[in-house]
């Protein structure tokens, strides 16, 4: 049997004039079989008070204050915007916040496609948090390497080698020039590369690197891990002398995250995204990445992945740069969040990546550096020229002339720009796939 809707107070508020300091706006793409406004009354019932049917509990009071409104619905574009009261949410608490604009009404049959494109959040939410530790600013201040982008790479291949051959391989890549090494979001505690074990080795490596480039250095740690084992795990790299702990924001949940960052532990707090696609890649539904990564820089994520546009993952620019503005743009007082690009990026995209993510970005590649045909260490010291030929605005064939390592990776992977022919034979290389 159907269930049949019989509510008769209604959430609609078309056209009102929404005053942006006392609600929270979600924008919402939403497909139905129904008509969009009634679509639109059934999710602001289920994300704020209501239910499918009026209840004799409710009273006018509860109702006037706390029902959300819809004061926009298009229903060419399947577009309905909400805005609710903040009394709604709870102070500091995210999962209350998802449960709220992003649960239940997941679940609603009549709804076949719903999406959360942005939220809005009025000056008094975003206050209640505390935001990064760090932020932009004070990774630079760890870092001392000036303004440039910062380089990182991630250990690569991403599971498998010992903690030894982990240290040594950080080792490589610190002495050709990266500043950030970091785990990958699937290299935790397994039994051929304890946590513990790594961690020591790696953080020793470091400081051998300091010694012999004289620049600082850091090593960021995955920590991602049921939550009071997250906590022994930051501890013990706090105990150990390191800087900064990696999570896997969506894996351990933003209240795991919020939980690390209450600790203070004077660590900057990377956020990989693994899992994002799940909510983000399909445009009709799910949860875009631009709420998600709002939602991380309140929880108080320093550095965040964010997309290269050009690299292996999905994000085209636009995306990209509305995520890096809401990143880096000034949000009351949220110390502002550092985007990371990785994914698929080798020395000869570097100089684009730079173009298109323009600003404040950590540029970090794994099987770019590591793919190296002389190695680690050479694929470390390619990457970096690349950053110079960027800087300098130098092309990058031109700058090869005299760097040796770059016009090595180079014949590799060829550049950007070099046609689809390179890019075949990167998706050849990289995933071993045959040409048709
Ligand atoms: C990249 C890598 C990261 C991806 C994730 O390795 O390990 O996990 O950056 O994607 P490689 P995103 O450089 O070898 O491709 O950063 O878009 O979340
Ligand atoms: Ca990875």
């Amino acid at each position: 049997m159907k269930l049949k809707m019989t509510r008769q107070r209604s959430y609609l508020h078309l056209g009102e004039n929404i005053d942006a300091s006392k609600f929270v706006i979600v924008d919402f793409y939403v497909e139905s079989d129904k008509d969009i406004l009634e679509t639109a009354e059934a999710l602001a019932a289920e994300s704020s008070i209501g239910t499918w049917t009026d209840v004799q509990t409710m009273n006018s009071d509860v109702f006037s204050t706390l029902a959300a409104r819809i004061f926009y619905a298009n229903a060419d574009e399947n577009i309905v915007k909400i805005a609710y009261p903040l009394e709604l949410f709870e102070g500091e608490n995210l999962a209350q916040l998802f449960s709220d604009v992003a649960g239940n009404v997941f679940g609603m049959k009549e709804i076949n496609n719903l999406r959360v494109r942005d939220i809005r959040f009025p000056e008094a939410y975003v206050r209640m948090f505390e935001g990064p530790a760090f932020g932009i600013e004070g990774i630079r201040s760890v870092l001392e390497a000036g303004d440039r982008p910062l380089l990182g790479t991630i250990i690569k291949p991403k599971v498998g080698l010992s903690a030894d051959e982990h240290a040594k391989v950080a080792y490589e890549a610190w002495v050709g020039g990266v500043d950030i090494v970091k785990d990958d979001e699937n290299l935790t505690n397994q039994s051929f590369n304890p946590f513990e074990e790594r961690v020591v080795k790696t953080i020793i490596a470091r400081k051998k690197a300091e010694d012999a480039t004289g620049k600082r250095k850091v090593y960021a740690p995955n920590i991602s891990a049921p939550v009071s084992e997250m906590m022994d795990r930051a501890e013990f790299v706090k105990v150990q002398g390191g800087r900064v702990l990696m999570l896997d924001i969506l894996t351990v949940g933003f209240s795991a995250v919020q939980h690390i960052r209450a600790q203070n532990f004077g660590m900057i707090l990377h956020g990989h995204r693994a899992m994002h696609g799940a909510f983000t890649n399909n445009t009709k539904h799910g949860i875009a990445m631009l709420p998600i990564a709002k939602i991380a820089r309140l929880a108080g994520i320093d550095q965040l992945h964010t997309g290269t546009v050009v690299g292996k993952m999905e994000g085209d620019e636009e995306t990209v740069d509305e995520i890096n503005d809401a990143m880096r743009k000034k949000w009351f007082d949220v110390k502002r969040t550092m985007p990371i690009a990785s994914g698929g990026v080798h020395p000869g995209l570097i100089p684009e990546v730079i173009k298109r993510v323009e600003g404040e970005v950590i540029i970090n590649l794994g099987g770019g550096i590591h793919g190296h045909p002389d190695g680690t260490q050479s694929g470390a010291k390619a990457a970096f020229q690349a950053l110079e030929a960027a800087m300098e605005d130098v092309p990058l064939r031109e700058y090869a002339k005299d760097h040796k390592e770059l016009a090595k990776a180079i014949e590799k992977w060829g550049v950007y720009g070099d046609s689809r022919e390179m890019t075949k034979e990167l998706v050849t290389y990289k995933y071993g796939l045959k040409e048709k």
